[in-house]
């Protein structure tokens, strides 16, 4: 992948984060989520690439669009013309948080990433446990390490004491007992409803006020964050959790030999170029969610890439009718 796509890709999740924002708060998920697929699905073919998903809406036969193994982009529209497009493996998620759009809530985002071929984990659509900071910790915590330990490492490393701390955790039955254990460390926690991706990003970030996502989250998610990641030099911890016997079955045949495996950013997003965008839905710490003002729409994204090694923070007007609108700054 030589090309520098960046920017065609965050066409891609702005248009789909537009889309989707226009239904917040109505509370019809299905429809939040419809929007931004098939706006999604709509721009990857005006894109000059050969693309892959690998990771995406699901299987062939439970959706209809952006499943595991689409063929996308011109390339494909142009079968048998002859022109030469680059392989890309994209890995999407064209709403992530479909709660959170749907009720109007802060953290949605339209988001995906791209690599060469090969160069993101085609992770089965099942839970892994993970535990996500920034660039100063990445290198004193371990995912197997007591929940003190871990915090206490991540307390040092940022010059500070665990009660300094704010450790982003999904609010689910299942950490019940991560959750009492960061308690009882003394670290304050930030319960979300949903999307621990956006809230991964958030940890890698200095002055984000978050330090570390902690808990059990999808896997899908975990790759999106690995590749985030990559480019704003976090780290990922993830093991995928297995629940059911067919569960491992499904990792081997995806090419996952040990499932017990404790992956990092570089295993689960390997690839030597990745590019990363998302485009806020709702509001969030970093990015704000989409503003419809009338006579134009207002954005704001992060997209970024490992080569060249480029963060973008980037906030676009899509000025939409009429010679007299104003722009703000
Ligand atoms: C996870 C998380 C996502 O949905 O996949 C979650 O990684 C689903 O978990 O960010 P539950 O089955 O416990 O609800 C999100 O929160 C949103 O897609």
């Amino acid at each position: 992948m030589d090309t520098d796509l960046s920017l065609e890709f965050l066409r891609v999740v702005e248009r789909a984060a537009i889309a989707c924002a226009q239904t917040m708060g109505q509370g019809d998920r299905p429809r939040s989520d419809q929007m931004a697929v098939e706006s999604m699905r709509r721009d990857m073919d005006a894109l000059p690439i050969d693309g892959t998903v690998v990771i995406g809406e699901g299987e062939r036969d439970e959706a209809p669009m952006l499943y595991i193994g689409e063929r996308v982009g011109q390339a494909h529209l142009d079968a048998g013309a002859g022109r030469k497009h680059p392989k890309v493996d994209i890995a999407v998620d064209p709403l992530e948080g479909t709660n959170l759009c749907a009720m109007g809530a802060p953290g949605a985002i339209s988001v995906l990433a791209a690599s060469g071929p090969g160069g993101l984990l085609h992770a089965p659509d099942l839970f892994m446990e993970k535990l996500i900071v920034g660039p100063r910790s990445k290198n004193s915590v371990d995912l197997d390490a007591p929940v003190a330990d871990n915090l206490k490492a991540i307390a040092t490393c940022l010059d500070r004491d665990v009660e300094d701390l704010v450790v982003v955790v999904m609010d689910r039955p299942r950490h019940e007992r991560l959750i009492a254990d960061i308690r009882t460390a003394g670290a304050r926690i930030r319960l979300i409803t949903d999307g621990d991706l956006s809230a991964g990003i958030t940890a890698a970030v200095v002055g984000s006020g978050v330090h570390a996502v902690m808990g059990i989250g999808g896997a899908p998610e975990g790759v999106l964050t690995a590749a985030a990641m990559r480019c704003l030099n976090g780290e990922i911890f993830g093991r995928l959790v297995m629940r059911k016997p067919e569960d491992e079955r499904r990792c081997h045949e995806m090419g996952i030999a040990d499932v017990r495996r404790v992956f990092r950013a570089a295993d689960l997003a390997s690839g030597e170029n990745i590019i990363f965008a998302a485009t806020g839905v709702t509001d969030s710490t970093l990015m704000k969610g989409v503003r419809f003002f009338g006579d134009g729409i207002r954005t704001s994204s992060l997209v970024m890439q490992t080569t060249p090694h480029l963060i973008r923070f980037i906030d676009s007007i899509y000025v939409q009718d009429g010679q007299d609108v104003r722009i703000r700054f």
